[in-house]
């Protein structure tokens, strides 16, 4: 029997939770940060669920543990875990990360402002603005994103048939656009959008495969982007994104954002260099941008960038004491 203590520093990223864990993450092997996720997911998924579930996180919450990278051009490595696994690549996840994770001195970059994090997806580069103490804005260059298919359709009870695009932008994304059975995202409750994504999530896993062409340990749809038209002055589109069993992004999505560009572009509605405002479903803001055009496994892909802002909200020592009937965590 023993107590776990894990040192978390807690904020959000235009919304939405972040738990960096600071302390006690488990060792882990691995040649890339890929690896390094398997052996997370095989041995210590606990640590994960220990953190991210109730009674210690919650249905959205979500976070990171630091390690040294696996690769020479970059700073650190970043695992990132959340209530639905261990993402690749987290978009929200990485902004709150970088903001506590500098503003607290656990990374010293090699150049300020700037540094390059190894993420299971792989390489993203950052760039940020400091103000004395405080980060104001991170920007990420995002691994590529590239449209995987078009035009593919489920039944969802309550909706009738749905037609989705699904793009790549750190993970897979359906995107569900306005369409017969669905106008825009503001028409429905957080409620209604997350008991039909979990239906439409299921009905396309089942019926179509998802894999990334370089990299096939990243595979499966885990996660339904709704959109909608924009609320806020200076934003080009809504989004809600389900992720987990319950949770709706509170930020506009870091990956979503990638993934929707990526489709966008694919259509000829981007180029490199245009600027793409997504707002969340509570009106905070991620500023995307086209960086450049790419190939991944031959398919037409581009290079994403979003910037956004965090704000750490605190200290937390966490226990995990095995004699806790709940010390792993539970979903209701
Ligand atoms: O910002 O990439 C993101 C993200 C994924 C799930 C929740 N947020």
């Amino acid at each position: 029997m023993a107590t776990h203590t894990f040192s978390c520093i807690d904020g959000h990223t235009c919304g939405n939770p972040v738990r960096l864990v600071s302390g006690g993450g488990p060792r882990l092997d691995g040649a890339t940060m890929l690896e390094r996720r398997a052996h997370f997911l095989r041995d210590h998924d606990w640590v994960r669920t220990g953190l991210m579930y109730e009674p210690r996180g919650h249905d959205m919450m979500s976070g990171s543990i630091l390690y040294p990278p696996t690769r020479p051009d970059c700073d650190i490595g970043v695992l990132f875990i959340e209530t639905s696994g261990c993402l690749p690549m987290c978009g929200h996840g990485t902004i709150g990360t970088i903001t506590m994770a500098i503003e607290n001195g656990l990374v010293t970059p090699r150049i300020p402002g700037q540094l390059s994090i190894d993420t299971p997806a792989g390489k993203v580069d950052i760039t940020y603005r400091q103000e004395g103490r405080f980060v104001e804005e991170v920007r990420l260059t995002n691994v590529p994103g590239f449209l995987h298919s078009e035009g593919l359709t489920a039944e969802v009870e309550g909706l009738g048939e749905i037609v989705v695009d699904v793009a790549y932008g750190g993970n897979f994304y359906a995107i569900v656009e306005p369409q017969r059975n669905f106008r825009d995202m503001a028409d429905h409750s957080a409620g209604e959008l997350i008991g039909w994504s979990r239906l439409l999530r299921a009905a396309l896993n089942a019926k179509y495969e998802f894999v990334h062409p370089e990299h096939p340990a990243i595979c499966g749809l885990s996660h339904i982007q709704w959109t909608g038209a924009p609320t806020v002055a200076g934003a080009h589109a809504r989004n809600a994104v389900f992720y987990g069993e319950k949770a709706i992004d509170r930020s506009p999505c870091g990956t979503g954002t990638s993934a929707r560009m990526a489709q966008l572009a694919a259509r000829g509605a981007l180029a490199v260099g245009d600027e793409f405002v997504h707002e969340s479903i509570i009106g905070s803001l991620f500023r995307g941008r086209v960086e450049g055009a790419t190939t991944v496994a031959g398919r037409a892909a581009i290079i994403p960038s979003i910037a956004g802002w965090a704000r750490m909200t605190g200290y937390n020592t966490i226990f995990i004491d095995d004699r806790d009937p709940f010390a792993h965590g539970f979903v209701v």
